[in-house]
């Protein structure tokens, strides 16, 4: 196997007094700093049992503790399950049983939440930080085929699968990225997508392997996002498309500076109205396709072609491969992916696994074309996802918890499109009692279901659209609301 020095020691050697991690009131942690004190975190998690190969849950918002955690759990081989804060307890013990984790690491604010959940030996960060420190080996060649982390992505049916990134899968996205934006002296690359998402999470992995400072952002504010690009030197941003709404409508007709160099743009499509106005105010929006299991973009769409190719995801990344499953060139037919920074797999998941992967290529799920010139075109995503403001939600998740509720005999639920969030969930209810109100259906939904999940509307309907083998036809829920 390949092995090569960890990643945090040999910047840390390279550049140690390279601003690392740069904060919002302008605190500086250089390279060397944030080796050190990812060294001392290790130590201390030694000292509470903390070994190689365990499967360590870390729950927290975005913040500088997070990710020393993160390099303290790679210095020790420990394997980092990243949870979505935004999921109720329930949702995140189906992640912590699935993904037999041992010890949950919490961010100071959600120790509360935390100890609600199924797992006895939790920690908070500060807790951590008062424990004594072993005297270790920690880590010092990182071997790209051992897993790092597991992030959680629901399915089309069934329950949400472990997606594990190994370090080589991390380290090629890295520079499948660089090697198509380039990399610069003067970069500073803005992290606001949560880091239990792989997007922003990805960015701390560049930042070690390039030697680039990020510009840590705890909640996302459209005012210091655009302060950081336009008085902090920002060169790079990521975000989803409800992001950059919101930057445009705070920027009104001022302009960015020249300095500013990519907003990488992911996560769901994008309505081309938002991408004109982005190009009048000189934002150079790089569209991209990626998803949790690619390890962040594996596609992605350069601003100078941007108008040539109208709603294109672009071109797969060096290091990468994208077809489409038995069709001719703009043909439409099922994205198929491949390249080193695509996951090996589901974690203890044989059938997924068996499912999506073909000689080497993920099946997506996703519907697209290529044209002639190789720039991919997504026409429809995985069947029925909901994407709302970049997190996804999917129609069989919340039937299966509304159909659990007396008085809701038949349920479908859809996206229903939304200026905020691109997408809203809302359901379709056949009733077997004629008293069910809304609001006790929301009540109790509200314990199994991150609140981005709950259904904003319900429609109370006489049948719900089926086909000739009386299956739900979820695309055809909205058409009743024009009856
Ligand atoms: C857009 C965000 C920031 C909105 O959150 P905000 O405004 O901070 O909300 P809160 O203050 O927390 O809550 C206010 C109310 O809003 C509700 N709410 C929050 N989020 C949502 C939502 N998404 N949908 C619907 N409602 C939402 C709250 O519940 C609350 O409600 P009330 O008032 O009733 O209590 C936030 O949603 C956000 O951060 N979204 C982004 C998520 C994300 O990261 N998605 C990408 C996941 N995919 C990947 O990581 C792979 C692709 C990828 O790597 C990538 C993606 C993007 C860019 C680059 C890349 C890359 O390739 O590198
Ligand atoms: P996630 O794993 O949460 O990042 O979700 C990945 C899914 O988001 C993909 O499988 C697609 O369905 C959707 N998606 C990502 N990028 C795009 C895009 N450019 N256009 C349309 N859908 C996208
Ligand atoms: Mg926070
Ligand atoms: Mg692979
Ligand atoms: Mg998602």
């Amino acid at each position: 196997a390949e092995t090569i020095p960890h990643w945090l020691t040999k910047q840390a050697f390279l550049s140690p007094n390279q601003p690392a991690i740069e904060l919002v009131d302008g605190t500086v942690i250089t390279f060397h700093e944030l080796k050190e004190k990812s060294q001392a975190f290790a130590k201390r998690l030694a000292t509470l049992g903390i070994q190689k190969g365990n499967h360590i849950g870390v729950l927290s918002n975005n913040n500088l503790d997070m990710i020393i955690a993160v390099h303290a759990l790679s210095y020790l081989g420990a394997v980092i399950v990243l949870l979505n804060t935004r999921l109720t307890t329930e949702e995140i013990n189906y992640q912590l049983d699935d993904a037999e984790v041992r010890v949950v690491l919490a961010a100071d604010d959600l120790i509360q939440k935390a100890n609600e959940l199924s797992i006895d030996f939790v920690r908070s960060f500060s807790e951590v930080g008062k424990e004594a420190k072993q005297d270790t080996q920690l880590v010092s060649e990182i071997n790209l085929d051992d897993p790092f982390t597991i992030i959680y992505t629901s399915g089309t049916t069934g329950f949400p699968k472990g997606v594990v990134h190994t370090y080589g899968n991390h380290w090629w996205s890295a520079i499948g990225s660089a090697l198509n934006l380039g990399l610069s002296e003067s970069d500073k690359w803005l992290a606001v997508l949560p880091y239990f998402h792989v997007g922003g999470f990805s960015i701390f992995i560049k930042s070690v392997i390039y030697g680039m400072p990020v510009y840590l952002v705890e909640k996302f504010d459209e005012q210091i996002v655009l302060d950081a690009i336009i008085n902090r030197g920002v060169t790079i941003v990521s975000v989803v498309t409800v992001m950059l709404q919101r930057m445009i409508q705070s920027l009104g007709e001022s302009r960015l500076p020249n300095h500013f160099r990519c907003m990488l743009l992911g996560g769901g499509p994008a309505p081309i109205p938002l991408l004109k106005k982005a190009n009048e105010r000189n934002i150079p929006v790089f569209q991209s396709f990626g998803m949790t299991e690619t390890s962040s973009q594996i596609v992605t769409l350069s601003p100078r072609d941007a108008f040539a190719k109208v709603g294109s995801a672009g071109k797969a990344l060096f290091p990468a491969q994208i077809k489409i499953k038995n069709s001719a060139p703009n043909e439409i037919g099922e994205i198929l992916v491949k390249g080193p920074m695509v996951t090996n797999g589901y974690f203890n998941n044989q059938e997924a696994n068996e499912e999506s992967f073909q000689n080497g290529w993920l099946t997506t799920g996703d519907l697209g074309y290529i044209d002639e010139e190789g720039f991919l075109y997504v026409v429809d995503r995985r069947k029925d996802l909901i994407i709302s403001g970049g997190e996804n939600i999917y129609p069989s998740e919340i039937e299966s918890v509304l159909s659990g509720y007396d008085g809701v005999k038949e349920v479908g639920v859809a996206g229903k499109p939304d200026d905020n969030w691109g997408q809203i969930p809302v359901a379709f209810i056949v009733r077997s009692n004629n008293n069910l109100q809304q609001e006790e259906i929301i009540d109790y939904a509200k314990k199994r279901l991150a609140k981005y999940k709950l259904p904003k509307e319900i429609y109370f309907v006489e049948s719900l659209p089926r086909n000739a083998s009386n299956k739900l036809v979820r695309s055809k829920l909205l058409e009743l609301l024009n009856d």
